[in-house]
């Protein structure tokens, strides 16, 4: 209707992008400095000091903080009707080890900056916007990813947390620098509680098709799923100076011959659909022997169900048939890190509705990187805005987007916000 529209429209909301770039150069300080880039670990003492900026930050805004149980930091901006379910946004301020200033912190710092903005204005909603800065978004030793969205969409069990890093380190002990026990973070439940009305994550693109497609702004329409695999090949030592090149059981052969096999599988995906080994492992081979044992690690990610797990089967021929040319063994373990998430069609549509609204390009783009919504869309209808990456570029120092297109993209979260708000 007319009047809806013209609310939307009149939304009073000119995100500061002055604003943004001090938040993202004071958070960017809080990281390790002994690593190349922006290394904010999750357990990491830079982490932690960033949350408690984070948090400092949220009250700043006019924000509600608590911590929930399971570590993520909650902000409350209050409605008209605080019984109604919420729309929740938010993000993780967690890197990876080497990365970059703005995975993740664009969603966290965005949804601040929008609460400021509406505080600014005086604009009340009907329903709470709750802003979260999800722990520990990525993959981590413990190998599990988005610790606390998992955590409060009720998909982390006990036994994820009594895994053991390689230092044999409980996930579950590590909490308690955060003081949080296994029991705080296995009841953290007021996400489900609360059921809310929607959830939109504002994000970086993380690669090259806003910029080729000069879009300001991403729809996203589905988030790949995430699969990793362990291949453990096994040959038989030999002096690498006597054994006769034509007797040799090599596993680092097979494993070199493997992950050419891994790269023609992704390069064959018929739409959409990447695979990546990203390491080799001989343990602590010896200068002078033929690798008896080698471990890959590799994953695959596709928004595209009809390949994905057939292109798993054929995989795992691909690389057996490798390792018999060599006549050396090998064995699987797979680990299923995310199902592939369409995201729900309505926010999809408000998205791009108050893209249009804020006079800014969008284009529908799949996410081949995963998010803290892919859980958190299991518990409300989910959606995500993507900004343009510089050269396409992430997880790495390179990483950027201009402060401009951050802006632009809060601006267009507030407007996708105000219209649920109305829904
Ligand atoms: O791995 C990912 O896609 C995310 O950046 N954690
Ligand atoms: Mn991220
Ligand atoms: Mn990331
Ligand atoms: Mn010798």
């Amino acid at each position: 209707p007319a009047d809806r529209e013209n609310a939307v429209k009149d939304l009073p909301l000119n995100p500061s992008a002055d604003r943004l770039a001090t938040d993202l150069v004071e958070l960017s300080a809080l990281s390790d400095r002994d690593q190349p880039g922006w290394s904010r670990e999750v357990f990491g003492e830079p982490y932690r000091e960033a949350r408690t900026w984070v948090a400092r930050r949220m009250q700043d805004a006019g924000l509600e903080v608590s911590s929930d149980g399971a570590g993520n930091i909650v902000g409350i901006l209050a409605g008209n009707s605080p019984g109604a379910p919420p729309l929740v946004t938010g993000s993780h301020t967690d890197t990876v080890a080497g990365g970059g200033r703005f995975d993740g912190v664009v969603g966290v710092l965005g949804a601040i900056e929008l609460a400021r903005c509406l505080r600014e204005s005086g604009t009340k909603w009907t329903r709470d916007l709750v802003v979260v800065d999800f722990l520990g978004e990525e993959s981590n030793d413990w190998g599990l990813s988005c610790l606390g969205s998992r955590a409060v969409a009720g998909e982390l069990s006990a036994a994820d947390l009594s895994r053991v890093d390689r230092a044999g380190v409980l996930l579950g002990d590590r909490y308690q620098q955060f003081d949080l026990s296994v029991d705080s973070v296995l009841s953290a439940d007021w996400l489900r509680e609360r059921r809310p009305h929607a959830y939109v994550e504002l994000h970086i693109e993380q690669g090259p098709l806003l910029e080729r497609r000069r879009a300001q702004i991403g729809v996203v329409t589905a988030i790949a799923g995430i699969q990793r695999l362990v291949a453990t090949f096994t040959g038989r030592p030999d002096h690498a100076g006597t054994r006769p090149m034509d007797d040799r059981r090599d596993a680092m052969v097979a494993a070199a011959r493997a992950v050419l096999a891994v790269q023609q599988l992704g390069c064959g995906a018929p739409t959409h659909g990447v695979t990546t080994v990203t390491n080799l492992d001989a343990g602590t081979a010896s200068p002078n022997v033929v690798p008896a044992s080698v471990q890959m690690k590799m994953e695959m990610r596709s928004i595209d169900r009809s390949w994905f797990s057939a292109a798993q089967q054929q995989l795992v021929g691909d690389i057996a048939e490798q390792a018999a040319r060599e006549d050396v063994d090998v064995d699987f373990i797979w680990t299923n890190d995310n199902e592939i998430l369409d995201t729900t069609l309505a926010v999809q549509n408000a998205i791009s509705g108050a893209a249009e609204n804020a006079g800014r390009s969008w284009v529908a783009v799949p996410s081949g990187a995963t998010h803290d919504a892919v859980h958190i869309a299991g518990i409300c209808p989910t959606g995500m805005i993507f900004v343009p990456s510089k050269d396409g570029r992430s997880h790495c120092p390179e990483e950027w987007s201009d402060v401009e297109d951050i802006a632009a993209g809060v601006e267009v979260l507030g407007r996708t916000l105000a219209q649920l708000d109305r829904a």
